[in-house]
């Protein structure tokens, strides 16, 4: 028997510390050697002219999630698997909802068993719209043993949105259980006013809907976000951040020492709020829903602040937030009508197997990050913060052997089929690139060579996570007294 099931020679291989020329050695599923020169393989992959990066880690992508209306997210969790695997992604952290009134057990382990049909390895964010003692104290506990170690809420949308008091009894949980809590940032009150006022305005096209949510708005629940988890003294996430006003609340509260986080999007580096002002002679300005998400991709200046904020490690992590609805059926985007006002329009956006592509092309080939830097905001930063280190988002002995052979030159125009996900468009069509995943391992299996899927459904991972220090509270309150003591 061979030593090794599968060597991958010649390439350089990249982690967020460095860079080196070896071999990868993988026996079962796992790496268990870096070296110069390795032989003795059942296989061996020739990377020559090619990087070796960490699998991708994206810690927020909307996959299969279900709605209570009874509706289901577009990307299932097999589709969703393709198009990780196209791009370069090995991981993720998607989402399980609680629907409000209810407890998010149900829907949890329903959840768990739709993960398990794909491909793609998978831990779960538990999204709390209810922020009751059933969902937080009779059933939390259940979850937290199975491994869930994180929390979404949202202070905006209906009817997922939560008020201060509901959000500081989620803060609360999460710090008796160890878990982190991620956040969507929009002030809710500010929002319905300005979206009433604009409507009754006859202000309805796509794009007023990044009128109805200008950064102010971001920025005041950003603030009031990171303010409450320092009161509880809960570290959090703060999700993506869209302008450099938001980013300052989160450089001014880590220069306190406190423990938030920033996490941006594709869509924040490369999409503007103009996007939404497009038309095409089908759909005329309802072509601008393509690009509508929250919060709203903003101008180019701000782009480049939000750029400035990832090199200076303020954010530190780049996910997808690939949260699709296709354009030309009656599900997606023109489930109301094409007519409807852009408060009707589904927000999201699909990018799972974009993320890579344009984060290497837009941020090493034009300078503006490292290569380690990628691999770290991309693999490693999001790994470490989400409970998956060291067995995910790292090239190491003894990590999973997820691993993307990468060719730094390639240049691809982007296209919707080659992105490989259920949704009908790609806000990024059209877009060029420089540099393209050529093989995709997960485990050690080739998932992905030269764009054909060749996973089976049915072979995805649930990747449990044990407590962890990174994310522990700092034990640092106002006073003496602990409402929320870890239990
Ligand atoms: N914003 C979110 O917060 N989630 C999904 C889609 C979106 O645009
Ligand atoms: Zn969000
Ligand atoms: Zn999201």
């Amino acid at each position: 028997m061979a030593e090794y099931d599968v060597v991958v020679r010649g390439g350089t291989v990249v982690g967020a510390f460095g860079t080196t020329r070896c071999d990868v050695g993988v026996k079962d599923g796992r790496i268990v050697a870096l070296a110069e020169r390795l032989t003795d393989a059942d296989t061996v992959l020739d990377a020559g002219g090619l990087l070796v990066l960490p699998g991708g880690v994206d810690s927020h992508c909307h996959l299969e999630e279900q709605m209570p209306d009874g509706s289901v997210i577009e990307e299932s969790f097999e589709t969703g698997s393709a198009a990780c695997f196209a791009g370069g992604t090995t991981s993720v952290v998607c989402f399980v909802q609680q629907w409000k009134g209810h407890g998010i057990a149900e829907r949890y382990w329903e959840h768990k068993r739709r993960g398990a049909t794909g491909m793609v390895d998978h831990a779960f964010h538990q999204i709390i719209t209810d922020a009751s003692d059933l969902a937080l104290e009779q059933e939390l506990p259940a979850l937290v043993a199975d491994g869930l170690r994180s929390l979404k809420v949202f202070l905006t949308y209906d009817p997922l949105h939560l008020d201060d008091a509901q959000y500081i009894r989620v803060l609360a949980a999460a710090r008796r259980h160890g878990m982190l809590v991620t956040v969507h940032c929009e002030n809710y009150h500010a929002i319905n006013w300005r979206t009433e006022a604009l409507l009754k305005a006859g202000l309805t096209a796509p794009k007023y809907h990044s009128w109805s949510r200008p950064p102010v708005v971001e920025r005041e629940a950003t603030h009031r976000a990171i303010a409450l988890a320092e009161l509880v003294d809960q570290p959090i996430q703060v999700f993506h951040v869209s302008c450099e006003e938001a980013a300052e609340e989160i450089a001014r509260a880590q220069a306190r020492g406190l423990k938030v986080w920033g996490e941006t999007c594709p869509q924040y580096l490369t999409l503007t709020a103009a996007h939404m002002d497009r038309s095409n002679p089908q759909d005329g300005p309802f072509e601008g829903a393509k690009f509508m998400c929250s919060p709203s991709p903003r101008d180019e200046a701000e782009q480049q602040k939000v750029w400035g904020m990832l090199k200076r490690g303020v954010l530190d992590v780049v996910s997808s937030d690939h949260s699709g609805s296709s354009f030309h059926n009656s599900i997606g985007k023109a489930a109301a009508g094409r007519d409807a006002n852009f408060s009707q329009i589904p927000n999201g956006i699909p990018g799972l197997a974009a993320r890579l592509p344009i984060l290497f092309s837009e941020g090493v080939v034009k300078g503006r990050i490292s290569l380690e830097q990628f691999v770290a905001i991309t693999a490693t930063n999001p790994a470490r913060l989400m409970g998956l280190a060291p067995r995910k988002g790292s090239i190491n002995v003894g990590a999973d052997a997820d691993l993307v052979l990468w060719d730094p030159k390639k240049q691809v125009t982007l296209t919707n089929p080659l992105m490989q996900h259920v949704i009908d468009y790609t806000p990024y069509e059209g877009m060029q690139v420089t540099g393209w995943p050529v093989a995709t391992l997960r485990r050690g299996e080739v998932v992905m060579r030269d764009g054909k899927v060749q996973a089976q459904p049915g072979t995805a991972r649930y990747l449990p996570r044990n407590p962890y220090a990174f994310i522990a509270p700092r034990g640092i309150l106002s006073n003496d007294f602990d409402a929320a003591p870890p239990a």
